[in-house]
């Protein structure tokens, strides 16, 4: 038995395939070569707004290796620009983005020509001598400009410059704030971010006129979605097209969407009937990535004299960027950032309005979290800012007020999604016990009397995640949002489990090859993953929402099960008992008088070799096949409570973080060193939120900070050590219970940091709303308050 526990769920294995990686064997998109392969660099608009009047290409052409420039009008003839106005979002109005600018283009960076050669450096000298003839356009950037009155629009198709509009709960709450102990309101800025994935975006894309097959190589999170959608663009079969994801770094959403240049590329192998390659270098990633996180936000919160939530009433307008990201388009972080607010707590009355405008800037789109981080911000800081004004400890307003859905009545949010399993209660007792509150509460009083300004920031968060059919089906998406599992047994008796899942760096693919394993007693080697291929894998999603054990790993304990009762149902018949008194250990089938003789390998090679042994004649299949998604809801939750202890410099506005803790719940725990890892990763990505990274763009749309020395991503030396612990209650939606957890510490991070800022500054009376918290932001809201 104690191999079995070192092998199944709850054993801290290492990531399958992590030397390789490390060593350098990994096998990214770039790695990818084939005979006859072309290189494409694009030409990029230099302006965020233009009519493009011509493209001179006889330079380019006489470059030697330049087999081709290829426009956007000579695409346009094969490929059919994105649409993405889902049916089910009403009022949603988004441009086509077509693959190649035609005669607008719309952010500084998008792609207008192409520029195919038989390298990549013949590729980028061709690019450098195609001379583009525009007209510029006035270009509209800051949120606050697309909203002006007499805002030029970003698209000259249409008049303004606002691409959604919804609002969530009632249309008037003014009445719960009437009579209100307390009523508090902020404004909040939410900096625009991008992924930073260290493999930058990538495909290889060979159209192969012989056979009339399309094969793409990409560095992508869904496989099975972007065969769909080439297949639509270019008017193909969807069966005459494979994609495949092979080695990916990093994807945090980014690599959720279909890109226009990917587009293209793809486009122009359909065009030129060769392969082509394209590979977006970091200065592209950073002006043609989809961003994420532009918002500006109010809130007012109202409470009663014991703290309780009468009221919420917020409106949050985010930055959407030139176009919608496809398919799944932009607003998918606008509504989250508005729905999820006041989620983890019972809140009175509630209304949330959420708009979307275009700006003459990348197109934004998902990013780990997708909204929910900019909910917790929002949430967490107005939650402190009452407890502030009703004169209640931070912790014990959060206690007052958390949603338990054990409660009658309020397992659906106010703004109706329904929230189940909650353990906020048990997570902050565990989390003020791990911290120790109540010290470090004493310790910062200390300290004040001394000018030193310590801060104690608590976030709780619940995170909606494994979004699946129930939310896209509505909405009018057609993407694959279920998660699926082969199994083979082979006639070696080792397994193969093809899975729709797909793993860009968090080790999924190794925890589900872990839970297979324990489901057979087997050791995880014993399992061969196949993944990101859809050639090789069945139907399904791949990454997003943190599906990938809560939906995926269900899929594969199904699959186990379904394989295991027809090998146990045939050795039962050979045993002469019955199936239900034998079960798998260490790969040998166990019954009443203890071992068998049997096991999987002699199980495989009788149904493979000698069917004509079995009792029956018969053999159970060696191949099982279960797909989930669940039934009755759209998306599985989880939750979690986190918290941070920082100092701020008073003279310097520098923020220093002094400690970190998270106390999470995302249902059973299949690796628990992979779940950590994940909870760390997400919160370092929230810290970075909070207080380092930002895209910036200077009044006309030119991005003034695209590279890497310039846009700061949190460093190991900035980092606290992170505490990580569990609550573990297992969702009933599923048979495995696991709840998600790949973007809880991007979700709770944001808002932890804020509201420790928060904490720190009080006794300067100085409050900052707009982030990134830099130190020119928190110098300027201590002086500003000082003037006061
Ligand atoms: S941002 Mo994630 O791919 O849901």
């Amino acid at each position: 038995m104690t191999e079995l526990a070192n092998s199944g769920i709850g054993a801290p294995l290492p990531r399958e395939g992590a030397r390789r990686l490390a060593e350098g064997r990994g096998r990214y998109v770039d790695d990818i070569t084939l005979p006859g392969l072309l290189h494409i660099a694009f030409v990029r608009a230099p302006f965020a707004h233009g009519r493009l009047l011509g493209i001179e290409t006889d330079d380019a052409l006489e470059v030697p290796g330049v087999v081709a420039v290829i426009d956007g009008r000579r695409l346009a003839e094969i490929c059919a620009p994105f649409d993405t106005n889902p049916p089910g979002v009403p009022g949603h109005a988004s441009a086509p983005q077509p693959p190649l600018v035609v005669d607008e283009s719309c952010f500084q960076g998008e792609a207008v020509a192409a520029v195919v050669a038989e390298s990549r450096a013949a590729a980028e000298d061709g690019a450098e001598l195609v001379f583009l003839d525009w007209d510029e356009l006035p270009a509209v950037c800051s949120i606050e400009d697309a909203q002006a009155e007499d805002a030029a629009p970003v698209h000259t198709r249409f008049s303004d410059n606002l691409s959604l509009r919804h609002r969530f709960g009632a249309e008037d709450v003014s009445e719960a704030f009437h009579g209100a102990a307390h009523v508090v309101e902020a404004d909040f800025s939410f900096g625009r971010q991008t992924g930073v994935t260290l493999e930058p975006r990538g495909i290889v894309a060979h159209w192969d006129p012989r056979t009339e097959e399309l094969e793409v190589w990409q560095s992508h999170q869904v496989p099975w979605q972007m065969r769909e959608v080439y297949a639509r663009q270019l008017g193909l079969s969807p069966q005459s097209v494979r994609v495949t994801a092979p080695d990916v770094g990093g994807a945090f959403g980014l690599k959720l969407h279909a890109y226009a240049d990917e587009l293209a590329a793809v486009a122009v192998s359909r065009l030129l009937g060769r392969p082509v390659k394209y590979i977006v270098d970091r200065l592209e990633s950073f002006t043609a990535d989809a961003h994420a996180r532009e918002a500006r936000a109010s809130c007012r919160m109202a409470v009663d004299a014991e703290g309780h939530i009468l009221g919420i009433d917020a409106v949050v307008d985010a930055g959407f960027g030139a176009y919608a990201m496809h398919p799944r388009g932009s607003f998918g972080e606008a509504m989250q950032a508005a729905q999820m607010i006041g989620a983890p707590y019972r809140v009175g009355a509630f209304r949330a309005e959420v708009r979307g405008w275009r700006q003459n800037k990348a197109p934004s789109g998902a990013y780990r979290g997708v909204g929910q981080p900019i909910a917790c911000a929002i949430t967490e800081e107005m939650i402190d800012l009452a407890s502030r004004a009703a004169d209640i400890d931070p912790a014990e307003m959060r206690r007052i007020n958390y949603r338990r859905t054990l409660d009658e009545g309020t397992r659906a949010t106010q703004a109706g999604l329904v929230v189940e399993e909650l353990s906020l209660d048990a997570c902050l007792d565990k989390l003020l016990e791990a911290m120790d509150y109540t010290a470090l509460r004493s310790e910062q009083a200390a300290l004040r009397a001394k000018g030193i300004y310590r801060g104690i920031g608590l976030a709780s968060f619940v995170e909606l995640t494994g979004v699946g059919a129930g939310l896209y089906g509505p909405l009018g998406l057609t993407v694959a949002a279920n998660e699926a599992c082969r199994l083979t047994l082979q006639p070696d008796g080792s397994l193969t489990c093809a899975t729709s899942v797909t793993d860009q760096g968090q080790g999924t693919l190794s925890a589900i090859a872990q839970l297979i394993a324990g489901e057979f007693g087997i050791a995880p080697e014993g399992v061969r993953m196949v993944a990101g291929d859809t050639g090789r894998t069945p139907y399904g999603g791949g990454a997003w929402a943190s599906r990938g054990m809560a939906l995926g790993g269900e899929a594969a304990k199904r699959a186990c099960a379904r394989l295991r009762d027809g090998l146990l149902e045939l050795a039962a018949g050979i045993l002469q008992c019955e199936p239900e008194a034998l079960r798998f250990e260490q790969g040998e089938i166990i019954g009443p008088k203890g071992a068998s003789g049997l096991d999987l390998a002699e199980l495989a090679a009788l149904c493979h070799y000698r069917p004509y042994d079995s009792p029956t004649g018969q053999v159970p299949p060696m191949t099982v096949e279960e797909s989930f998604v669940p039934a009755a809801l759209p998306y599985i939750a989880s939750n979690g409570v986190h918290a941070v202890h920082l100092e701020v410099d008073p003279e310097l506005g520098t923020v220093d973080l002094l400690g970190y803790w998270v106390v999470d719940d995302c249902g059973t725990v299949v690796n628990p060193l992979l779940v950590d890892e994940q909870l760390r990763g997400g919160i370092v990505q929230g810290i970075g939120a909070a207080l380092y990274e930002e895209c910036l763009y200077s009044e006309d749309g030119q991005f003034t900070n695209g590279t890497l020395a310039d846009y700061v991503v949190p460093m190991a030396g900035e980092m606290p050590d992170i505490f990580v612990e569990h609550v573990s209650t297992p969702t009933r939606a599923t048979g495995l219970g696991a709840r998600g957890v790949g973007e809880a510490g991007t979700v709770g991070g944001l808002g932890a940091v804020r509201t420790a800022l928060g904490d720190a500054l009080v006794p300067t009376g100085a409050r900052v709303s707009q982030q990134p918290f830099t130190p020119g932001r928190v110098l300027a809201a201590i002086m500003a308050a000082e003037d006061a």
